[in-house]
């Protein structure tokens, strides 16, 4: 197994492109089950292939529009690392989203800083570092980076149509009416603020293409009100919301003809206006996956009466208590809305299935991840693995009840890792020999050693080469 270390406390470990991910989580398993401390842990596996081929996608099917990743869905910093490298803008939402991706040496204009209500403490900071784009919605705002930040590129954002369905609603918290637009664009005017163009966010977790296509002829509606009042209006920024794993309602491959379609017509090419994006989940929702372990059980039979909906065929039913929950990285079923899914990790002895409740560690009966799915008997010990949960999921998890987060672990197909980082691989150490005590290099030896490789390479043992490629 080859390990590339990827900075500070980031090891990738690069496996055969063609490998199930069911399998990189049974020999995990198998893994930490060597290691008797920790063989219960909870564990994400997080594939930054995944991520690399989800950038792929993007600029095949949206080739006019720059993606800037909303960091406030998943905060890693492998995934912020690897973006950066690829060359995306990133969205950020606060002081310490700014921090942790210039600290990654993005340049201060490839980030957005898409908060339309911002601290006095937050504007200080973005002017010192150099981060002038941002949002606003409302004149108090206005009147904050007039005082802190008069030098800003500010970006107008609008309300978009909110007549489709979406996974979380936000038009509730933010974004100008369009009728509201004019007035506030007139102050800002009087305020001799540089407002650049218009945002949008149809809403995180979107589930019709109308949403952007008909957000986009708002925005152009207002771009006209902007240059009227003598703004050079020059970017339109269409926020996020677009799907990341394969079960959401709607595919980027149906979304893609429909916005490209509304972009050019309203916006099309000649008009030189930069169109920039906010993707969060569809970067990181299918690169994560989470394996949890059965860490008590009971059986409910007593509670069903035979032949009602819970217990239609009188076999049954179980609850199983797991080692994460809604107060960890499960609190995307409550606040994302989310839907989960079990799956098993090992072949069940008995593959009879039962109704089955699964519930997390806490003292809190709220603390339910699924409340009737089907699933063969488990037993303490047994693992579970849930897919699609890298986005709104550890972000936002806390530690309640004194319940430990998961481990994570990186992995990527060595393929994609080398298509990445070409070159990165090189091993010198095969080309120097056994040596015993008192041993002296040859010239030969030393040669190879000095110009194979400007990184240092080492060997742990037989099966383990950690390969240092980046500081
Ligand atoms: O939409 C929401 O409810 C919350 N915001 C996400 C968001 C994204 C991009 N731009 C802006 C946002 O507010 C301005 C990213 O959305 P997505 O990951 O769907 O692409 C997120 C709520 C999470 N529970």
């Amino acid at each position: 197994m080859k390990t590339v270390d990827f900075g500070k406390n980031m090891k990738v470990q690069l496996h055969p492109s063609n490998k199930p991910y069911m399998e990189l989580v049974q020999e995990k398993v198998a893994q930490l089950e060597l290691q008797y401390t920790d063989q219960e842990d909870a564990f994400f596996i997080a594939d930054l292939g995944d991520v690399a081929r989800k950038y792929d996608k993007w600029r095949e099917l949206l080739p006019r529009v720059e993606p800037f990743y909303a960091v406030k869905c998943n905060t890693d910093p492998a995934v912020l690392k690897l973006l950066a490298r690829l060359g995306t803008g990133f969205d950020c939402a606060s002081q310490d989203e700014i921090h942790q991706v210039l600290k990654q040496g993005v340049n201060p204009d490839r980030i957005v800083f898409a908060n339309p209500v911002k601290t006095k403490k937050f504007i200080t900071y973005a002017a010192k570092q150099k981060v002038d784009l941002m949002t606003f919605d409302n004149v108090p705002e206005l009147i904050k980076i007039k005082n802190l930040f008069p030098a800003a590129r500010l970006v107008l954002r609008i309300l978009p149509p909110q007549d489709f369905k979406v996974q979380c609603q936000l038009g509730n918290k933010f974004g100008c009416h369009p009728d509201d637009t004019y007035d506030l664009l007139v102050e800002a005017k009087k305020l001799g603020l540089n407002v650049v163009g218009i945002s949008f966010h149809v809403g995180s977790g979107v589930a019709e293409a109308e949403a952007f296509s008909a957000a986009v002829e708002v925005a152009a509606q207002v771009f006209k009100e902007g240059e009227e009042l003598g703004f050079n209006f020059n970017l339109l920024d269409i926020g996020g919301g677009f799907p990341g794993h394969e079960a959401a309602p709607i595919t980027m491959e149906e979304i893609a003809p429909v916005l490209n379609e509304a972009l050019n017509k309203h916006f099309p090419p000649k008009r030189n206006v930069r169109i920039i994006a906010e993707p969060g989940r569809f970067f990181v929702a299918s690169a994560f996956t989470l394996t949890v372990c059965v860490i008590g059980k009971r059986s409910v039979r007593q509670y069903f009466a035979k032949g009602k909906k819970e217990d239609p065929d009188g076999k049954g039913a179980f609850m199983y208590y797991v080692n994460d929950g809604v107060y960890g990285s499960f609190n995307c079923l409550l606040y994302d809305h989310a839907e989960v899914e079990a799956k098993l990790v090992n072949a069940a002895v008995n593959p009879m299935e039962f109704v089955t409740s699964i519930w997390g560690p806490t003292c809190d009966g709220l603390d339910q991840i699924l409340k009737a799915t089907k699933l063969p008997e488990l037993e303490v010990g047994d693992r579970l693995n849930f897919p699609d949960m890298g986005a709104y999921t550890m972000c936002a998890s806390s530690t309640f009840n004194g319940m430990p987060r998961p481990k994570l672990f990186y992995h990527c197909p060595e393929t994609v890792w080398n298509r990445l980082f070409p070159g990165s691989l090189r091993v010198v150490s095969h080309s120097v020999p056994m040596m015993k005590a008192g041993h002296q290099l040859e010239k030969r030896d030393m040669d190879a050693v000095l110009s194979a490789s400007p990184t240092p390479v080492c060997f742990l043992d037989n099966e383990e080469e950690v390969f240092k490629v980046f500081n």
